[in-house]
C-alpha cells in the first residue's frame, strides 16, 4: 500500500522524518531511493514521482487508485490520521497543540542550523565556526527539548512522553547534533542518544554509512 520515495540517506533530513513515522507505525512499505545532488538528473528523477520535485514523497495505493503526498510534515500528518492506533500525536488536545507547534517550528525554521550543520548522518566532524544566528537557533532547540522533556519526558522518554511526530521532525537534528558534537545538558543529550538508538535510526545510519563507503555521499 505504501511507497516512500527518499533521497540519499546520509543527507536527506527531510526524508528521515516520515521514515521514522512509518517505522513507528510498523506498516509495511517499499522504498524508492533517489541519489541527490546530481544537478538536473536528481530533479528529473524526482519529478517522475511528484511535480513538486522534492523528496520525501509517500505513495498510497489502495488498489483502485494511487495518491501521492509530498512534504515531510504533510506525510506525517496523513500517517497519523490513517493510523490513529499508532498515536503519533499526544491524546490531550492541549498537549497535542503544543506538540504540533514543536513540529511546525522545526518545519518552518532553523534555517541557519540547516545551513551550517547540514545532515551528514554517518560522519563525525568538528563543529564549524558558527554564526550568531546559528548559535541562537541551537540554544532555542536545546531549550525547547529541555522544556518538553522536563514536563512530559518521564512518561516514555520522548519529547511528549510517547514517541510522536515532534520526535520525527527533530530526529534529523539529533543526528546533526551527534555529527557535529554539539554540547547539550545531560537530559537533552540523553534524549538525543535515545533517538539515535532507535532501530529505525540505526537502520537509516547503516544505509548512510554504505553510501559514504561507496563514495555516494
Ligand atoms: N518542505 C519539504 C522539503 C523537501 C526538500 O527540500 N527535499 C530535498 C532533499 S532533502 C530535495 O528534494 N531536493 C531536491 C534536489 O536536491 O534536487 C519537505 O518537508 O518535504
Amino acid at each position: 500500500m505504501y511507497t516512500l520515495v527518499v533521497g540519499t540517506k546520509n543527507w536527506s533530513s527531510w526524508s528521515l522524518r516520515p521514515y521514522l513515522a512509518l517505522r513507528h507505525i510498523g506498516a509495511p512499505f517499499e522504498e524508492v531511493y533517489i541519489q541527490l545532488r546530481r544537478k538536473n538528473l536528481t530533479g528529473d528523477e524526482i519529478k517522475r514521482h511528484s511535480p513538486a520535485g522534492r523528496v520525501p514523497i509517500l505513495k498510497i495505493n489502495d488498489g483502485a487508485r494511487e495518491t501521492i503526498v509530498w512534504d515531510s510534515l504533510a506525510i506525517c500528518e496523513t500517517l497519523a490520521e490513517r493510523h490513529s492506533e499508532a498515536k503519533l500525536w499526544p491524546d490531550d488536545p492541549l498537549v497535542r497543540a503544543e506538540a504540533r507547534s514543536y513540529a511546525a517550528e522545526m518545519h518552518s525554521g532553523f534555517a541557519d542550523v540547516r545551513d551550517q550543520l547540514s545532515m551528514d548522518f554517518a560522519r563525525r566532524v568538528p563543529l564549524p565556526p558558527l554564526r550568531d544566528t546559528t548559535k541562537t537557533q541551537i540554544t532555542r532547540i536545546i531549550d525547547a527539548w529541555a522544556s518538553a522533556l522536563a514536563r512530559f519526558g518521564k512518561d516514555g522518554g520522548f519529547l511528549f512522553g510517547r514517541f510522536s511526530i515532534a520526535d520525527c521532525m527533530y530526529g534529523p537534528v539529533a543526528s546533526r547534533f551527534t555529527t557535529y558534537g554539539v554540547q547539550m545538558p545531560a537530559p537533552v543529550k540523553a534524549y538525543a542518544e535515545r533517538m539515535m538508538a532507535l532501530p529505525a535510526m540505526k537502520d537509516w545510519g547503516a544505509a548512510a554509512q554504505k553510501e559514504v563507503d561507496a563514495g555516494l555521499a
